[in-house]
């Protein structure tokens, strides 16, 4: 029968389990707030989540094309990008991120960060969120499904152009 050492290993085996359980719980619930998908863009400032919107959302917003070369260290490319403002998006999510923030922090699945400021935002023909070159939808980076881009018109160069993009923070 339980005697004083028995109730000792109850006690310490429940607190055990509890603490497994708990390290469980925790866990997921990290790993769920960290995965992020392509095909999907989280909204961010601070640690507050503005928004989400993903690439079929994207698609019923105004839709551009837009011929551009960009030099990179693989020479020479020539796109025709499918593509809406990045503006429409900001105020799509909520008009009043324009005015509240100045910095737009993008970051793409492989942890890739570069950025633009609102200013550059709100310029006509600049900065643009794409989804398609030369007819086809942007490939993930493992190739499979859809993704999206930033892409800045104004730049001579594709470095701050975040691929694979699945995350916006603003500040
Ligand atoms: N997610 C992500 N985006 C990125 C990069 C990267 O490594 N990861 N490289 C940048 C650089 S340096 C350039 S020149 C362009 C290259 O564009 P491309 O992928 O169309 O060749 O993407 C930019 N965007
Ligand atoms: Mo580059």
């Amino acid at each position: 029968m339980a005697g004083p050492r028995g109730s000792l290993k109850v006690i310490v085996t429940a607190l055990i389990v509890l603490l497994v359980v708990l390290v469980g719980i925790f866990g997921y619930l990290n790993a769920r707030g960290e995965k992020l998908e392509e095909g999907k863009i989280r909204f961010k400032a601070a640690n507050e989540i503005l928004g989400e919107i993903t690439v079929e959302e994207v698609k019923q917003l105004p839709a551009v094309n837009k011929k551009m070369a960009i030099s990179s260290t693989s020479g020479l490319t020539k796109h025709n990008f499918t593509c809406t403002p990045l503006l429409e998006v900001f105020n799509h999510i909520d008009p009043e991120i324009v005015k509240s923030y100045e910095k737009v922090i993008t970051r793409g699945v492989d942890n890739y960060v570069s950025g633009v400021n609102m200013e550059e935002v709100l310029e006509k023909n600049n900065v643009y969120l794409v989804y398609a070159d030369n007819g086809a939808p942007l490939k993930s980076k493992t190739g499979t499904e859809g993704t999206m881009r930033i892409v800045i018109l104004d730049d001579l160069y594709g470095q701050r152009f975040t691929n694979y993009l699945v995350e916006i923070q603003l500040e």
